[in-house]
């Protein structure tokens, strides 16, 4: 196969031998972003299409993931990245029951390399645990990650509870997440919560809603 669709096929197999000297290869022609972006998350869409229609099993579904992972984490070093990060500081997260953080992890890099503090809490994080963080580090927003469907439901509990607690005022959100859609953001989430509601579809639009939002 051809390099970059032999990469993507790397991503569908789960196959890390020789990802390395491909990634090199790639690199040579196409910035790390763009591989990123164009070949690895393709791969990714096609897995999910494979496991969404019982073509592939969980276990492969989590290899790929892997692979992904790796990927991601070589070509990292090699990305354009700004020297301060004064910009504005956000706590990350994927919310409680939700274990999908490859997302999470693009929007920490771009984010970062962009500006920007990023204080990435993981995966499967409470509402507690964000809030603690976010007063902790005085983060000027709140960012949240989910995959699932009902992680969309999650979100709006948290939005529900950070009103309840008072702190709506002062932590403008970023959501984001396959399962989330502007629609549902702008009609279940915008309303319910008493500060200010932001909808990323992907890491860049992230970016430029923090430039937004810390301007
Ligand atoms: Co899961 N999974 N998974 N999975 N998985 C999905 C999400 C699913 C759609 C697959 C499918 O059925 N087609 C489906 C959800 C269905 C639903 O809820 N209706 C699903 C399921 C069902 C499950 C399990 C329940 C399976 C099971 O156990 N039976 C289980 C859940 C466990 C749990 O969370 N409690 C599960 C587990 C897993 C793995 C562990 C195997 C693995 C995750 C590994 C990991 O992340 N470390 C996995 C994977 C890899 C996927 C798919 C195939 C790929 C997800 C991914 O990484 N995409 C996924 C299929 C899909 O999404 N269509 C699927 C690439 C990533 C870059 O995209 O995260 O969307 P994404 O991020 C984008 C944007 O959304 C945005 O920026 C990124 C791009 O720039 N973005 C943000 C994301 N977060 C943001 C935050 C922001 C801003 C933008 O601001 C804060």
């Amino acid at each position: 196969l051809p390099l970059f669709e032999r990469l993507e096929r790397r991503i569908v197999d789960g196959e890390r031998n020789g990802l390395d000297a491909d990634l090199e290869a790639a690199m040579e022609t196409v910035p790390p972003l763009q591989i990123i972006n164009e070949t690895l998350l393709s791969g990714m869409k096609t897995v999910g299409e494979l496991f969404g229609s019982g073509q592939m099993q969980l276990p492969f579904v989590l290899q790929s993931a892997e692979v992904m992972k790796t990927a991601v984490a070589y070509l990292e070093p090699h990305m354009e990245s700004t020297d301060d990060a004064g910009k504005g500081r956000i706590v990350l997260a994927t919310v409680k029951g939700d274990v999908h953080d490859i997302g999470k992890n693009l929007v920490d890099i771009i984010l970062s390399n962009n500006g920007y503090e990023v204080v990435n809490l993981g995966i499967k994080q409470p509402i507690t645990a964000i809030l603690d963080a976010a007063t902790d580090k005085k983060a000027d927003v709140i960012g949240m990650s989910g995959l699932l469907v009902k992680s969309t439901v999650v979100m709006k509990e948290n939005l529900q509870e950070m009103n309840s607690r008072g702190v709506a005022e002062k932590f403008p959100v970023l959501l984001g997440g396959a399962a989330l859609t502007r629609a549902y953001v702008e009609n279940d989430l915008t309303d319910v919560y008493e500060g200010e509601v932001n909808y990323a579809r992907d890491a860049f639009e992230g970016l430029r809603l923090m430039d937004e939002i810390m301007t």
